[in-house]
Formats: C-alpha cells, structure tokens, sequence
C-alpha cells in the first residue's frame, strides 16, 4: 500500500532515508494487521498474553522502568518566537530543535520495520474531525493507536481527500532518557518523539497532536482543544444533559466519564463520550457542540475496581492491552486496589516483594476501545458532536476548593478555570502531592502561550450568549485526620445533579464572594450517610484563606508575563473586592 497522496509520499520516503528502516509497512487498521502485530510482539516477548479464560485477548506490557511516564521537562513546543510558547512550555528554537532531532533519528530505525499510521481524530465523516499521521518504529505504538483513535484506510483516504493532517515522526530510539525528546513544531503541524515508549510520549495523536498542536490550530480556526472527558446524564424524567470536565491527569476523569449512578439515585443514567479530551466548537445556534477525538481510553489501572468503576472493571475483561501492572500467580493482571487477589510478580517481572514498592506502577496504565465500556453512549460516532451545558473545572485539593462552586459569568469562569490547581500525580515524572497550577487542566498540554489561550477562551463570551456554566468541583478535600470528606465516585451525581438543575434554572444557591454554592439543603443527598458538619465544611468559603488564595493567583499571573489578559486581571480584582 502506499498514497496518492504526494505530500505524504514525500515525507514517508524522506523519512525512510534518515532513519534508514529494514522495511515500511502501511497500516490498514484491520483487525488482521492487529493480530499480527500482537503475534509479532508475543514472539519478541514485547508482550506477555494473559490468563486467557479470565481475560481473552488480554496482554501485559512491560515499559523500560526509566520510561514509565510523561516527561514535561523533555517536552518542548518550538514555534518561531519564544514569547508563542509562553513561559508555561519549555521553548527551543525551531532550527535548533531541527538539527537535534534530525541528529537523533539519523539511521534509528535501522533492523527495525517503520509503521506509518494514518489516523482521524473524531469521527471519520466528522467536520470537527482532524486526521494525521504517526511514522514510528514501536509495534506496541501501532497497536495502542489502533485502540485509542480510527487509524487505517478510512483514514487515509480522508487524508487524500482534504490533503492536510498533521506529522508525527516517532522512534524508541535507544530509550535513553538522555536521548529522550518529545518536540512540537506548531507551525510546521509536526511532532517528533524519540527515546520513548510511553503513553503520552509516544501515541503522538493523543496528547501531542490532539491537545499541544490541536490547541494551536483550535486557537487560529476559532474552537477548543480541552483535557475534558464528556459525559451523557439522563435524569429519571428522560432529561439529558452533556457535561464537560477538565481534571489533572490521573484525577478521576475516567471515573467520572463512567459513573454509576448510586442505588439511592434510581432511574439516573450516565453514558461515556470520552474520558481526557474535547473538542469544542459553536454551532449555529452560539451552544459549545464537543467531540472526542479519541476512540479508546488509556486509563489509570491502579484503584480500577467494582466499586470505584465496576464499568472500567468489566471494560477490561477482554481486548485488552495492560502497560506495567503486576500479575497474580493465576496469570491475570493485578494493580493496588485489586484487593480480593493478590500479586506474584511486580510491574519489572520481579517476584513481588512489599519492600520494593507498589507491584504495580502508580501510572501503570490499560488500553482498551472505547466501544467495549458498557456505558458507551452512541452519540460518540455522531459526527455533530453533543451540546455541553456545563463546563467542569477541578483539581486535587485537599485544603480550600468548596465540593462545588458555580461560576458568576464567563468570564469569571475563565478566571476560574484559569487558577486550577492541583496536587501532582504520578501520570508525570517528578514529585508527587505538590500542589501546583494547572490552568483548564492544561498545564502540560496546551501548545502555546497560556495569556494568549486565556484571550482566546474569553473571546468566546463576545461570540456568544448561550455558552455553557462553568463550575469548579473538588472531590479530594480531606479532614483534619487526613480522610477524605467526601466519598467521590457515584456519589459524585449528587453534585452533577446540582450542576443539571442549575443549567435548567431549577436549583436554588447562595451568592458567595468565590461563586454560587448549593446550601446543604440544596443537595441530593439521599441515602447517603455523611454528617451534617462534613457536609457544612465541604461547603464553607473561608474568606481569608480565599484572599491568600487569589494573592497566589496574582503571583502566578505576574509570572506568566505580559499577555495574560487585561480582562482577566479585572475579573481577578472584582473577585478580590468582593473578598474584602
Ligand atoms: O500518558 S498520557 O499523557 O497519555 C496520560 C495522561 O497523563 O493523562
Ligand atoms: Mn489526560
């Protein structure tokens, strides 16, 4: 197979001369090229097959121990000018990143096979849909793409049809973390990755191209790239509501995106869209209309339970492709949380030992198509995407955010979302539980200046008068003794019913210097045993620690530089007013 498309042709065939691979292969996507590929990486002990009568088709996949995660500090966007980047990336000079790279990849693929993926995020006949394609030499790469976007012929042949996608070019490289470069050239549509095997690092249509280049286009056409899952919530009377959630890697999204809704809630639905991104445009009538460009979830296996998400749990039965977990003696995968078995061999193939840490890795990972989650809402494949009514915000804190807080106007969302912070997780290398900002969730994904993107999000209030609510949730707040207040999960619906009733002008609140809060009365909270003071605690707004609060925001603007915008250094102030 090859392309009539030229421009393709051409970058495959340069390709091909740098890295100088033993064969080209062009994937198809089909379900043959699948399993071959499985079979190939089965044969090279790149792959492990699991207990096949628990978990069919089910593999384990061990990453080198050094590349197990993001790496931001690896992470460059490279557009011409520097100040594009802002300070909220690390920034190189195009020509130089260029002449590193291409310095890297010299004869890289040599012995090895160059996959070339063409793949449509979105659905394929979707016009908010975008197509690339990823050149790597990482069967498992190949393989996860296949799960994770719509990868092959459809995909090419759109590829044809408009004569634009964006490039990845991608390599294990030696998977040396010396060697180790994740660049982004926004303006050339380009990713290059080399020296990792991992996730974000190396399935370059999910955070590469669908958030840090898919932001930078979003920004010049007029919509959004978020880090939001989308979720379906149909009350008992038939209503339903789309809600779009921005949350920190490894913060619940996935949870959230497949709630079961708690026995005390009967008749409440929730369907998934997608669990880490969105993509926003207006539609004719001003409303946000979202699409997930990804096809599959590559979720966070540790806690995966039947009771934190019995749909993930059964999700992950079959068809499954496991990245560092431990496995039982029985042959079937085990992460912490899996609490009824127990592990034999560690996350590095090593006995299991107490001493050496966790048997699986904290940012040990499953992929898996997005079709198989019992909750899958068939709005997914609709190429117009759904209408948000809300706009979701949270972060990892266990001090401070209310459990909920509704957003006076748009533009004081942008501000909200804007200050996010949250405690880091181990979806990222580097420490854990330090609280940092990670504006809209975007911190390590958004492909350009963060004062521009703030500009762009509030120009969207003067284009529109039907624009989603936006909120802030919290789900992490912890007591005194260092426990958790709220019980999260399910019971989350209890908050998102609040949010529904608020976007249909059904739900009282009490005015607040942060935002609108339910009153505990306000709150369904049915069935549900938790202390009135717990709840009244969830629910305080203490003014002088709001006041440190937005003086550490004002910090963190004053750090950004100049083009953080003049209307959100206003909306800043009018906040600060009201604390007084
Ligand atoms: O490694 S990924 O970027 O794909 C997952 C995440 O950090 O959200
Ligand atoms: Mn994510």
């Amino acid at each position: 197979m090859s392309t009539t498309n030229e421009a393709l042709r051409q970058w495959v065939e340069n390709t091909a001369a740098l890295t100088r691979p033993d064969n080209i292969h062009w994937c198809d996507g089909s379900e043959q090229e699948y399993n071959s590929l499985i079979d190939l990486m089965l044969k090279r002990g790149d792959l492990i097959r699991l207990n096949d009568s628990t978990y069919p088709d089910c593999y384990l996949h061990r990453s080198d121990p050094t590349d197990v995660a993001r790496v931001e500090h690896l992470t460059f966007v490279c557009p011409q000018s520097k100040d594009d980047a802002g300070t909220n990336n690390n920034w190189m000079a195009p020509d130089e990143a260029h002449r590193k790279m291409d310095g890297l990849f010299e004869g890289c693929m040599h012995g090895r096979t160059m996959y070339v993926i063409p793949y449509c995020m979105g659905p394929i006949d979707s016009p908010y849909a975008r197509c690339g394609v990823e050149i790597t030499d990482s069967p498992y790469v190949v393989a996860n793409m296949k799960l994770m976007t719509r990868m092959g012929t459809a995909a090419l042949r759109r590829i044809e049809r408009e004569n634009s996608f964006v490039r990845g070019l991608h390599s294990t490289g030696d998977l040396s973390p010396e060697r180790r470069f994740i660049m982004h050239f926004p303006e050339e549509l380009l990713i290059q990755s080399i020296g990792s095997g991992y996730g974000g690092n190396a399935l370059l249509g999910k955070k590469c191209h669908a958030l840090r280049i898919a932001s930078w286009q979003a920004r010049h056409e007029g919509w959004l790239a978020e880090h939001m899952l989308i979720v379906e919530v149909e009350s008992p009377q038939g209503e339903r509501h789309y809600l779009a959630a921005a949350f920190p890697s490894a913060c619940g999204k996935t949870n959230l995106a497949m709630l079961i809704p708690p026995a005390s809630m009967p008749g409440w639905k929730v369907r998934t869209l997608g669990d880490d991104i969105a993509w926003l445009h207006l539609d004719g009538d001003g409303r946000l209309r979202a699409i997930n460009p990804e096809s599959g979830f590559f979720g966070v296996a540790p806690g995966t339970n039947q009771e934190t998400n019995r749909n993930a749990f059964e999700m992950i039965r079959h068809d499954t492709i496991f990245t560092n977990v431990a496995v039982t003696a029985n042959n079937e995968p085990w992460w912490e949380g899996k609490d009824e078995e127990r592990p034999a061999i560690d996350w590095q193939g090593r006995p299991w030992d107490k001493a050496q840490g966790p048997a699986a890795h904290p940012n040990s990972r499953f992929t898996v198509a997005a079709r198989q989650n019992p909750g899958y809402s068939p709005l997914t494949d609709d190429p117009a995407g759904v209408p948000i009514s809300a706009i979701i915000f949270g972060g990892r804190r266990r001090e401070l955010a209310p459990l909920v807080y509704e957003a006076k106007s748009w533009r004081h969302g942008v501000l909200v979302g804007a200050s996010v912070a949250s405690e880091t997780t181990a979806a990222a290398t580097g420490a854990v539980g330090v609280t940092r900002r990670d504006p809209m969730a975007m911190k390590p994904f958004c492909g350009y200046n963060f004062g521009d993107y703030w500009q762009h999000w509030l120009s969207f209030g003067d284009r529109s008068k039907n624009l989603p609510k936006v909120f802030h949730v919290n789900w992490f707040r912890k007591g005194s003794n260092g426990e958790f207040l709220w019980p999260g999960f399910g019971d989350n619906l209890r908050v998102l019913r609040w949010i529904i009733d608020r976007c249909a002008g059904r739900a009282i609140a009490r005015e607040t210097p942060i935002g609108y809060l339910p009153r505990p009365e306000d709150l369904d909270l049915e069935g549900l045993e938790i202390a009135p003071a717990v709840i009244d605690s969830l629910l305080t707004v203490d003014k002088g620690s709001w006041r440190d609060e937005m003086t550490a925001i004002a910090g963190y603007f004053g750090e950004l530089g100049s083009r953080v915008p003049a209307e959100l250094l206003e909306e800043h102030k009018r906040v600060v007013k009201t604390l007084a």
